[in-house]
Parts: structure tokens; C-alpha cells; sequence
């Protein structure tokens, strides 16, 4: 009976990792660059690796990487922060990749802007103490969470949403993190806007935080 349940959900697994594939790539090519194709960008050059991913991806990249990439180690994924605080994405992820140090692993997270915004400095610190962490940057140039929930209020009220991006979006000026992260003693690469050229840049940045270093890539991508 357990052997039974256990093809079924085998069966149920495959399905749903053939759908996601096939959702994957949709956009794949598109600029800015999709959620989905960033994270299998990540996931081609870690999979061979001995990785941890150390940030929340729900629900921020649509949970790509829950739906793609092979997990089969606890340390594989930090989960959620629980009281959905902006701004512990990045100094969680530094923390966490202190702790994998000394089993040198491959620590990589999923950067979003905004909540790299509330405590930039974790990037000093990163170079400074030579943590090994790769960050890859969702910079979809906004809070964006807060341009849906705005959009969703003032649609109810029938206000329209022509003014939601007012304080919900990080626009005029850009942010360049990438040359944030190279004034804070960061390796850097990017902006970039090119699907193509992230997986290139990703494997460079690998090799110097395999190297033992910190090292940033910055990624122009959708919303979700
Ligand atoms: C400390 C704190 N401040 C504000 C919020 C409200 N909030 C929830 S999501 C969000 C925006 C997050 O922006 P970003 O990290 O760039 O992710 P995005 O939604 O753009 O993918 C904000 C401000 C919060 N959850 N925690």
C-alpha cells in the first residue's frame, strides 16, 4: 500500500516538474529578465556544486526555485523569516553563509532591492570578513509588494491606480547596485538587462566566492 502512494505521488511529482518546466519558459528571452529564467540561471551553475540557498523565494520569485531545482539536503534551504521583515534578507543570507563557511559550501542567495535597501552595509561587512556569499540580484526596481497591495486598495476604493507607484517604486534615479557593491569592496557584475549574459556572469561571481570572497550580480528582472 505505502509502495502504491508512494508511485502516485512519484507520478504527481514528475507532472508537476514537467508543468513547470513548460511555465519556465515562458518570456525566456524577454528583458527585463523573468523570475523563472533567473532562477535556472542559478540553478545551472550551482546544481554540480555543494550549494545552500539561503533566502525566502516565496513569494518574491514565485517560488521558482521550490519548483525546479533538486533539494534533498536540510541544509539546502533556510526557508522563511516568519515575520516577513523587509530588510533580513541580507543580513540573514550574510549570517547564513558564515555558518556554511567552515563545510564550504556554496552559499547563494536571491537579492531583492528593496530589502537591500534597508541595510546595505551588509555588504561591507560581507568583503570585510571575507564571508563567501553569492548574491544574485532581483532588482526588479521596486518594493513591488507594495505597488500590488496599493494598486489592489485603491482599485477598491475605485480610485484607480495611476499614482500606485508613488513611494512603491525605487526608480528616478535607478539604483546601480552592482557599483554599490564594488564601493563597499564587492565583486560585482552587472546591471544586467540581457537574459543571455546572466549565466556567464553568474559562473565568474562563483568563482570568487569559491575563492572564499563575496561576489554580487545584478540582475534587471519582472516583477515576479
Ligand atoms: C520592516 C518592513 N517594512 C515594510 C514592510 C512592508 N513590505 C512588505 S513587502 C515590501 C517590499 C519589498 O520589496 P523588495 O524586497 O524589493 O521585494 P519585491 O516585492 O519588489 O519583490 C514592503 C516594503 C515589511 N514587510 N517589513
Amino acid at each position: 500500500m505505502f509502495a502504491d502512494r508512494g508511485k502516485k505521488l512519484a507520478a504527481l511529482h514528475d507532472e508537476a516538474l514537467r508543468r513547470a518546466r513548460d511555465e519556465a519558459a515562458y518570456g525566456w528571452d524577454a528583458s527585463p529578465i523573468t523570475t523563472a529564467r533567473l532562477c535556472a540561471e542559478i540553478w545551472g551553475a550551482i546544481k554540480e556544486e555543494d550549494w545552500s540557498l539561503v533566502c525566502e523565494v516565496s513569494p518574491w520569485v514565485n517560488r521558482w526555485p521550490l519548483r525546479l531545482w533538486n533539494f534533498d539536503k536540510f541544509y539546502q534551504y533556510i526557508g522563511s523569516s516568519g515575520g516577513f521583515g523587509v530588510g533580513y534578507g541580507a543580513p540573514a543570507a550574510l549570517g547564513a553563509a558564515l555558518a556554511n563557511k567552515k563545510h564550504g559550501r556554496l552559499t547563494v542567495t536571491i537579492q531583492n532591492d528593496g530589502d537591500l535597501m534597508y541595510a546595505p552595509g551588509v555588504l561591507w561587512t560581507s568583503a570585510h570578513h571575507h564571508i563567501p556569499l553569492l548574491s544574485v540580484m532581483h532588482n526588479n526596481r521596486a518594493y513591488h509588494q507594495e505597488v500590488m497591495h496599493v494598486q489592489r486598495m485603491a482599485d477598491r476604493r475605485s480610485r484607480g491606480i495611476d499614482r500606485a507607484s508613488i513611494g512603491t517604486t525605487i526608480t528616478d534615479p535607478n539604483i546601480n547596485f552592482a557599483m554599490v557593491a564594488k564601493g563597499m569592496g564587492v565583486y560585482s557584475e552587472g546591471p544586467i538587462t540581457d537574459p543571455k549574459d546572466l549565466g556567464p556572469a553568474i559562473l565568474r561571481a562563483k568563482e570568487v566566492v569559491k575563492r572564499g570572497e563575496p561576489a554580487l550580480v545584478e540582475a534587471v528582472t519582472q516583477p515576479r
